[in-house]
């Protein structure tokens, strides 16, 4: 079901309309903060630029797209019947089962009313002498309100390379997360892919089957994990949803947001051949996970050499699947750590590059330096294509915040403020915008998590403080420079402990040219995290003013 949005014509351009709460996305975030702003007695007005409410899943819909994280952690908890009534068909669910489980979600709790589809915030605005948010769109709408929620998610700004031409190709052009609604039929086709992380993993596989030949653009190759997706055993749900209370606790305990007894050992204080096992025993596992894998030894994202073990068995693997070792040796990632990086899930990524219709340029060695009439040139040469892919990422975490033009106190921008990067107290508030919320903002866990613990978290840590001022009679909450300041240097402190500023990536800002180097989430794991946002609730908000 879709819902449509008046049109343009439609909206009074010069009457402000007052809302207690305007939240920005109807994703997994900005539904869950309806529903929890509805029940506290709020007046909500979410906003979507897309046509349908969803988010990532609404927009990701290219072929193989699926959620990393096993069906059953990667749902909703905050209803005990909604977590009963649903019925998972896989290990890890393609994007039409997730978007329909978001649609479920959004009739079940009679959000829809509440949403205006096909409508981006262009602008929020603080006015300091009313005390609340004013908020502008690209269809003309003006609102008041006095919360302004975030829920923009992480990945939701794309972006394409910096390569000259595109406008003038003459053949079809996609990206992975703007995949038309209708699907794409590649058959017969001469197509390119760029990009091989995530999405360029899932994809790559799916039109290859299709395609007359598919060339794919590697500029650094990843490590890829099998999937090993299945369909969910009937009884082994009704098991787990026996016991869901508990699972759902271990998980926001943590440190991924998906429970794993805990490693009491690093992967050098065992024999090489017990360690090798465990990776063997992972690697084949139906019930595997990024997290079985990462979790296994305690320091495979603390230390270089521990790390090294199991970047050389998934090497080896590469090796062993791929029959031309030249092409095997390209795919090997040397570059980062395992894990470093998000770790990518693949159904037949490797062997996919065994196919006769299926080549590899390393793009490393020849960079892209054109798209041209006809297609694609390197510094080597020109291939012609009938379609490209770009699976070539986002501008992640600030990106979607800040392509709202966001003025707080005296009109600062965030834009200005965040010029060095992210600055947030918890990555939840921001110092000089009062009574704005970020769902998994920067220096939060965020996506190196389970994002629906994370998401979960955040929506109800805001719930429970708009409940406690209205309580206490407070117009406005924000954080102090202060708080902001230790929090961002906690945030910074605790990345430098691990392996992951060592790899160039989005959580580091790195595939943004000119973008701040700075790895932007909170590595401390869920647990943890949100006892500190519990601490900071219980002792009232600390770091935090609240005015009348
Ligand atoms: P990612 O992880 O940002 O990957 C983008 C890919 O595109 C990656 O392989 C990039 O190579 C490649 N890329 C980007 N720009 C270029 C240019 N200019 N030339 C060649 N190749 C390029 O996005 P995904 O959509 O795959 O995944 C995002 C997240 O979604 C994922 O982490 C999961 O959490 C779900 P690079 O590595 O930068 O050399």
């Amino acid at each position: 079901m879709t819902q449509t949005s008046p049109g343009p014509q439609q909206v009074d351009e010069a009457s402000t309309r007052e809302v207690d709460a305007v939240v920005v996305g109807a994703g997994l975030s900005g539904l869950y903060m309806l529903h929890k702003l509805r029940g506290l007695g709020l007046s909500v007005q979410v906003y979507e630029r897309d046509a349908g409410v969803g988010g990532t899943w609404f927009a990701n819909r290219y072929p193989g797209a699926r959620v990393d994280v096993k069906s059953m952690d990667y749902a909703y908890s905050f209803d005990a019947e909604l977590e009963q009534e649903w019925e998972w068909t896989e290990k890890y669910p393609a994007q039409e089962e997730l978007l329909r489980y978001i649609e479920h979600v959004a009739d079940r709790f009679d959000l829809r009313p509440h949403i205006r589809l096909r409508t981006r915030v262009t602008e929020a605005v603080f006015d300091e002498g009313a005390g609340r948010w004013r908020v502008g769109t690209d269809r003309g709408d003006r609102v008041s309100a006095q919360y302004l929620i975030m829920a923009t998610g992480c990945l939701s700004a794309s972006r394409l390379p910096e390569v000259p031409g595109l406008e003038g190709f003459r053949g079809d052009w996609y990206h992975t997360a703007q995949w038309p609604e209708e699907g794409v039929d590649f058959t017969g086709k001469r197509v390119a892919v760029i990009g091989t992380a995530s999405s360029g993993v899932q994809v790559i596989p799916l039109i290859a089957e299709r395609a007359a030949q598919l060339t794919v653009f590697q500029r650094t190759p990843n490590f890829v994990i099998p999937a090993n997706n299945h369909p969910l055993d009937p009884d082994d749900q009704r098991s787990v949803k026996a016991r869901y209370a508990e699972v759902r606790k271990a998980n926001r305990e943590s440190g991924f947001g998906v429970a794993f007894p805990e490693a009491t050992k690093g992967a050098m204080e065992v024999p090489d051949q017990e360690r090798h096992d465990y990776y063997r025993k992972v690697w084949y596992d139906k019930d595997n996970s990024l997290v079985s894998l990462l979790s296994g030894y305690n320091d495979l994202i603390l230390s270089k050499d521990s790390n090294d073990t199991i970047a050389q068995f998934v090497r080896d693997r590469i090796a062993e699947v791929v029959e031309d070792p030249e092409v095997a040796e390209q795919l090997q990632p040397w570059d980062h750590p395992l894990g470093a990086k998000r770790p990518c899930l693949g159904t037949n990524y490797y062997e996919t590059f065994n196919r006769p219709n299926v080549s590899l340029v390393n793009v490393r060695k020849t960079p892209l330096t054109e798209i041209t009439p006809a297609g694609i040139r390197t510094s080597e040469k020109e291939f012609a294509f009938d379609a490209v892919v770009f699976a070539t990422g986002f501008d992640a975490m600030t990106g979607p915040l800040l392509a709202v033009d966001i003025r707080g106190r005296d009109g600062a921008r965030l834009t200005e403020r965040w010029a060095e990067g992210p600055r947030t107290y918890l990555g939840l508030a921001v110092a000089g915008f009062p009574n704005l919320f970020t769902i998994t903002g920067p220096g939060s866990p965020s996506v190196l998590s389970n994002m629906m613990v994370s998401i979960e978290q955040h929506v109800e840590w805001v719930g429970d403080a708009i409940a406690a001022m209205r309580a206490q009679g407070k117009r406005t909450i924000e954080a102090t420079a202060d708080a902001e300041d230790f929090w961002t240097r906690h945030v910074d402190e605790v990345a430098q402990a691990t392996l992951y500023p060592t790899a160039d990536s989005w959580y580091m800002g790195s595939n943004v040219p000119g973008k701040p180097q700075v790895f932007m989430p909170y590595p401390a794991g869920v647990g943890l995290y949100r006892q500190t946002c519990d601490e900071v609730a219980a002792a009232g908000y600390n770091g935090f003013e609240l005015a009348e």
